[in-house]
């Protein structure tokens, strides 16, 4: 099994990798390739213990001079970071955009405050994560295959208590088809230049970049084929949260599915005379009543939401009732989606 699994890993495409190219806020697109830090080639970054594992580089080469544009974001704003195969790709026309759907792995958002966003130094700075997806427990999908759920655009929201100012905002794909050694993980990464408006006074704890990651990190060097991977541990720090905001006060998202299953009948019915059998099986099966109730602070009322997208979580304001086929699942107290 794992020696089949890996051919097919082997035969995907060589270069299929990836470039954060263009930040959303609040749902209104900042312009590709404008106020982020991009690489003329989309290779990967391998060693953790480079300075290229900041915000990308060697050997990758960083296009300069960098985008003069520092992007607005309010506090508690939710931003997407839209990735694609190339700096030219578009989804929907090339197969391995946004990227190689092979490339499983973990997508991560971290912050870092920074005198000014677009100084050319990135090294020394205390960077905090902001959003996470794994390997999500219970449905098993990897942050990459949502993100090919999502069209390549991936959600995230700004921590409505952090000090307004310059941040980098530094999206990363981790794929891990290859880590079962390392170096081998593929680590993707993009920093955008944005500016926090309207923030409040909380100082997360930070970790440094090159330091946070180990080649020795269980969610770094693992084989996602064999064993099958239940539990996954997405590397660096736990998710910040702002004090008080652990998500069960200011946005709550149940979701209730019953299926009932009201009449099942089997009848068998065998009629013998030389070597003849006739059986007559009848089965009915009614299932009723799913319903999935969100509940955020302020909701777009009436609208559905389509399959994949988002129904819920802190500061969404758009429709929380999912189209038929598919509920409203947190998967954390920022995001909550219809799957
Ligand atoms: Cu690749």
């Amino acid at each position: 099994m794992k020696f089949a699994l890996s051919l097919v890993a082997l035969a995907s495409p060589a270069f299929a990798h990836t470039i954060f190219t263009t930040l959303w806020v609040n749902g209104v697109s900042q312009g590709a390739l404008n106020g982020v830090r991009y690489p003329s080639y989309d290779g990967p970054v391998t060693d953790v213990t480079s300075n290229s594992i900041i915000c990308n580089g060697d050997p990758n080469p960083l296009i300069t001079p960098f985008s003069k544009t520092v992007i607005d974001v309010p506090a508690g704003a939710t931003i997407q970071h839209e990735w694609h195969h190339t700096l030219t790709s578009q989804f929907g026309s090339d197969n391995a955009d946004p990227i190689d759907p092979g490339h499983l792995g973990p997508v991560i958002v971290y912050l870092a405050k920074v005198p000014d966003a677009t100084q050319t130094s990135v090294t020394g700075l205390g960077w905090f994560k902001i959003a996470e997806w794994g390997l999500e427990n219970g449905c098993g999908v990897w942050g990459v295959t949502q993100l090919w759920n999502l069209k390549g655009k991936f959600p995230a929201v700004i921590p409505s208590c952090i000090p307004s100012g310059n941040y980098f905002l530094r999206a990363e794909i981790i794929a891990l088809h290859p880590a079962s050694t390392y170096p081998g993980a593929q680590f993707y990464m993009e920093c955008a230049q944005i500016n926090v408006v309207g923030g409040g006074s909380v100082s997360p704890p930070t970790v440094s970049f090159p330091g946070a990651y180990h080649g020795s990190d269980p969610g770094i060097t693992i084989d996602i084929y064999y064993p099958p991977v239940t539990n996954y541990t997405v590397p660096g720090p736990a998710v910040f949260t702002c004090p008080g905001s652990d998500g069960s006060s200011t946005s709550s998202s149940t979701s209730t599915t019953t299926s009932t299953t009201t009449s099942s009948s089997t009848k068998s019915t065998t009629t013998s005379t030389t070597s003849t059998t006739s059986t007559t099986t009848s089965s009915t099966t009614k299932s009723t009543s799913s319903t999935t109730t969100s509940t955020t602070t302020s909701s777009a009322s009436g609208a559905t939401q389509t399959k994949y997208g988002q129904c819920g979580g802190q500061g969404y304001t758009g429709p929380t009732v999912c189209a038929s086929g598919s509920t409203c699942k947190s998967s954390s107290p920022y995001y909550s989606q219809c799957l």
